[in-house]
């Protein structure tokens, strides 16, 4: 006998019948998919094509170099322009908001197709994160840019390694795998665990004295009761994270001994690297703060490339921090 597994299409379709909701959703989220194991395609052949260098850099074949962040730029904005479900995005990749379908278009996309650049010459663990909103269907639509509450969706795919998570507003975080077919499947809800013993802390080290002295004082207080993990991508991290417990923080730094290189504002960006993981890490039971102690998901942004200092992960310990942050505890 055959084993099969559930399709993620097919997990989606019941998901949208079950709540009566219409296939346009299904038609974007197939853009994604195709997106991603292009993306995935690309990566794992990329470092024999020579697209894992530098742009500029030449490669054995003498051609120049596209760099892996413009090759998975160009195809996300292929399938996104061919779904014609998008109204516009905005990508870390490209300074404008990228006008997709102003007229017919339902959603707004917020992506970073290739994060964790520090990984790609080694072909380590990158990210395609994206968060989806949706066109007031009620009145005007003014286009606004949308904090992550207002998200129906955000999900990562962790290239190459071949898993796919999905937050689905109020009905929880999925993951799924690649198979040998290139479908992802097998749905498995992410619940973060309440049990500490699993529990993992993850921050750039080498940032550590330059934190606020309430972060260091918290880390200095806390480090010894959990397991030290950090790959330099967040969709590397964040996925440990969901299994796993913990927290993955990217504080604002302020103490740096030259203070150019300080970023009071953190480093991630809010719409598509932040509020992606926030809200997937809310529906699957934990939460995220900006550096002020407040939700990131709450967060208005500003600007389409806003940065925000990230503290996500188990409530009980993105909470305690927090209240540090807040100075009320
Ligand atoms: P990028 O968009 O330039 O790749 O930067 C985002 C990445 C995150 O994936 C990761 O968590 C963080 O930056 C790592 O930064 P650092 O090298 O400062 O630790
Ligand atoms: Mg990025």
């Amino acid at each position: 006998m055959i084993r099969f597994e559930q399709t993620f299409m097919n997990f989606l379709l019941q998901h949208q019948e079950k709540h009566n909701r219409t296939y346009h959703f299904l038609v974007l989220m197939d853009a994604i998919i195709s997106a991603g194991k292009y993306i995935q395609h690309y990566y794992l052949t990329g470092a024999l094509k020579g697209n894992l260098g530098s742009a500029g850099d030449i490669n054995v074949q003498g051609e120049d170099v596209m760099r892996m962040d413009q090759i998975a730029q160009e195809i996300t904005l292929h399938y996104l322009k061919t779904s014609g479900r998008v109204i516009h995005a905005v990508s870390e990749e490209s300074e404008e908001i990228i006008q997709i379908n102003p007229d017919g278009g339902r959603y707004f996309v917020y992506f970073d197709p290739m994060d964790g650049s520090s990984n790609i010459p080694h072909g380590l663990p990158i990210g395609f994160l994206f968060g989806i909103a949706k066109r007031n269907l009620e009145g005007p639509e003014d286009g606004h840019l949308r904090a992550g509450k207002d998200y129906i969706a955000a999900g990562m795919f962790v290239i190459p390694t071949g898993t796919f998570t999905l937050g689905l507003k109020d009905a929880g975080t999925w993951q799924f795998h690649i198979d040998e077919t290139m479908n992802f499947v097998r749905p498995t809800q992410m619940v973060l665990p309440e049990d500490p013993k699993s529990w993992e802390l993850s921050f750039n080290a080498s940032n550590r004295t330059t934190y606020a002295e309430r972060v260091q004082k918290w880390i200095t207080e806390n480090e010894s009761k959990y397991a030290f993990r950090y790959l330099g991508a967040l969709a590397g991290d964040f996925h440990r994270l969901l299994t796993n417990g913990g927290m993955f923080m990217y504080p604002a730094i302020v103490n740096h001994p030259n203070p150019k290189k300080n970023r009071p504002e953190g480093k991630l960006r809010l719409m598509y690297e932040s509020s992606v993981v926030a809200f997937m890490c809310r529906e699957a039971g934990g939460m995220a703060v900006s550096e002020a102690g407040i939700p990131i998901l709450e967060i208005q942004p500003g600007k389409h490339h806003q940065r925000t200092a990230l503290y996500v992960g188990s409530k009980k310990l993105v909470e305690d921090i927090a209240r540090v942050l807040r100075n009320t505890g």
